[in-house]
Order: structure tokens, then C-alpha cells, then sequence
């Protein structure tokens, strides 16, 4: 008979783990009570992760850390993820190569809206070199962890690889400076080209950590764990980026962008985000993922 993980263990299983029951405590008591015992395990390994993954970061900060990196990177979670220091609350902010404005900032999400993070002759070029290249847009697919054809994206797509053009290696720079990570650690640019009626529905950037793909496609560098929409054009209506867990929508102006941050593969980061459909008008965005470890 399938024994399913009601609410009522969920809150057990982790009321015994919290009140300091070691993990075999937990399962000799699981099957003192019926369960059998790889079910039992199973049960209390899916109650934990899901238990850690939804937990605020304050409360993370508090276990023990010669614990905490350990548990918390085995369920996914990062301590440390791409970050702009906002300290002082400056206008403007040094990215090597050129000052970028803060235009408005929200701290959960982590979300950070930059003016002036590319020129209008930097977003022209990476348009052009990105043309002959452009097709359907296919996702990663993390049933399989192939690529795919998405419904939920209607846009047309390419990937540069990282420096591939002397633009894109500008900009991956100016990235990494900006928010403290490796170009390394970042995937190759990617540019969406949007038409009148062309959207991309509500999703989340990181891959979802229950799927069978997903362990292959953390083979190249874990999770991810920030994002940078960057915007080369202007539509003339429609085609904000979209944050509706907080009721956020971006406009998409030309050189500005949206930067994302998230610690875990988890609606907890209230990053559900989308491309609203264009009305009027084109959009043409560039997107930069950026990975915890170095994207090979
Ligand atoms: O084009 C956008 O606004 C958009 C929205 C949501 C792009 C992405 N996600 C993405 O590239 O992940
Ligand atoms: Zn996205």
C-alpha cells in the first residue's frame, strides 16, 4: 500500500527533527508505527529539504555553521550568491568600464533595477551579431535535461558563448564586477527577440531540484542563483518584465535592466518572474544566468 506524507507527519517528522531526534530516531519511530522502513526514509528526507528550502535566511543564518554549509548545500541552498553593494544607498555604482545607476531596488525579492548598464551602440551590436542566429526558443527541459521547444516562450532565441563578440565580453565583465561573481560562473549570454503578441509566462530562472534532468544539468556549474534581464530595445507597449508574486513589473528601456537574486530552488525566493506580452512595438532582451560554480 503507497503511504503517503499527510500534513500531520510533515509536522511530526519535523518537530522530531527540530527537538534534536537524530534521523534514525526518527525512522525507528516511523516503524515502530507501520511504516516500512525505505518508505519511512524517503518520507523524512523529502519533509527535511522541503522544510530547509522554505526557511527564512535569518533563520538558516542561526544553525550551527560547521553544519549549516553542508546541510544546507546538500538540499540546495546557497550561503553566498551574486550581490550589489547598495551600501550607502549610492546613485551611480563603478562597474569597471562604466557607472550604472540604481534605479529602484527590493530586498524579497532581491531584485535590483539598473539604469545605463549598456550603451545604445552596445545593445545595437549584440541585436545585430544575435540576427542570423536567431531561432524558436528552446528551454532546458529538466524532465530530460536535453532542450526543448517551450509553449510558455514565444520569443526567438540564441546563445552567444561567454566572449564570444567583443560586446558580450565587455558586458559579461561589467556583470561580474558589478555583483561580485567570476565570468566564469556566469552561462553565455542569451538574446530574445519578442514580437507583437510574443510573451514568456511566469517562471522561475533556477532548475527545479525534484525533476530527473536536473542533477545532469547541475553538472555544469550547480544551480543557478542570480539573473540579469538586460533590455536592447524599447517596445512602444507591453513587454514589462513581471514579478507577480509582489505585483512588480520592469519596463523595458533601452541599456537599463533587471537584476534577480536567489539562494534556493524555491518559491520561497518569491522570484516567479515573467516576460508580460508585447503590445506594440518589438522587444529584443539579452539575459545573463548566472551558475554557483564555474559553467564549463
Ligand atoms: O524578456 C523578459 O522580460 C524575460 C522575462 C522572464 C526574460 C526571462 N525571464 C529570462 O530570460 O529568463
Ligand atoms: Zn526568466
Amino acid at each position: 500500500m503507497a503511504q503517503t506524507i499527510t500534513p500531520d507527519l510533515r509536522r511530526w517528522i519535523i518537530e522530531q527533527a527540530s527537538a534534536g531526534f537524530s534521523p534514525d530516531a526518527v525512522i525507528k519511530a516511523m516503524v515502530e508505527a507501520g511504516w516500512q522502513a525505505g518508505v519511512a526514509e524517503k518520507a523524512l528526507e523529502q519533509t527535511m529539504k522541503d522544510h530547509l528550502r522554505g526557511m527564512p535566511a535569518q533563520q538558516l543564518a542561526a544553525m550551527p555553521s560547521e553544519l549549516r554549509d553542508e546541510v544546507l548545500g546538500a538540499v540546495g541552498i546557497a550561503t553566498r550568491v551574486p550581490t550589489i553593494d547598495l551600501t550607502g544607498s549610492p546613485r551611480r555604482i563603478d562597474a569597471g568600464d562604466r557607472w550604472v545607476d540604481v534605479i529602484s531596488h527590493m530586498t524579497n525579492p532581491r531584485v535590483v533595477v539598473l539604469g545605463n548598464l549598456l550603451s545604445a551602440d552596445e545593445c545595437d551590436a549584440v541585436i545585430e551579431s544575435a540576427k542570423p542566429r536567431m531561432a524558436r526558443s528552446l528551454t532546458v527541459q529538466t524532465t530530460t535535461g536535453g532542450e526543448e521547444l517551450n509553449p510558455d516562450r514565444t520569443s526567438n532565441g540564441m546563445f552567444f558563448t561567454r566572449g564570444q563578440t567583443p560586446e558580450v565580453a565587455a558586458i559579461e565583465a561589467r556583470i561580474a564586477r558589478l555583483v561580485g561573481w567570476p565570468v566564469e560562473n556566469g552561462e553565455g549570454v542569451q538574446v530574445l527577440h519578442y514580437r507583437p503578441g510574443a510573451e514568456y509566462k511566469p517562471h522561475y530562472d533556477y532548475f527545479a531540484p525534484d525533476e530527473p534532468g536536473t542533477p545532469t544539468i547541475l553538472k555544469r556549474g550547480g544551480q543557478r542563483v542570480a539573473t540579469v534581464v538586460m533590455y536592447l530595445n524599447e517596445p512602444t507597449r507591453g513587454g514589462g518584465t513581471t514579478f507577480p508574486d509582489v505585483g512588480l513589473e520592469v519596463a523595458p528601456v533601452r541599456g537599463s535592466a533587471v537584476f534577480f537574486s536567489y539562494d534556493r530552488p524555491h518559491p520561497s525566493t518569491r522570484t516567479l518572474h515573467g516576460g508580460a506580452p508585447v503590445i506594440e512595438g518589438e522587444k529584443w532582451v539579452a539575459t545573463k544566468w548566472l551558475r554557483l560554480n564555474e559553467f564549463k
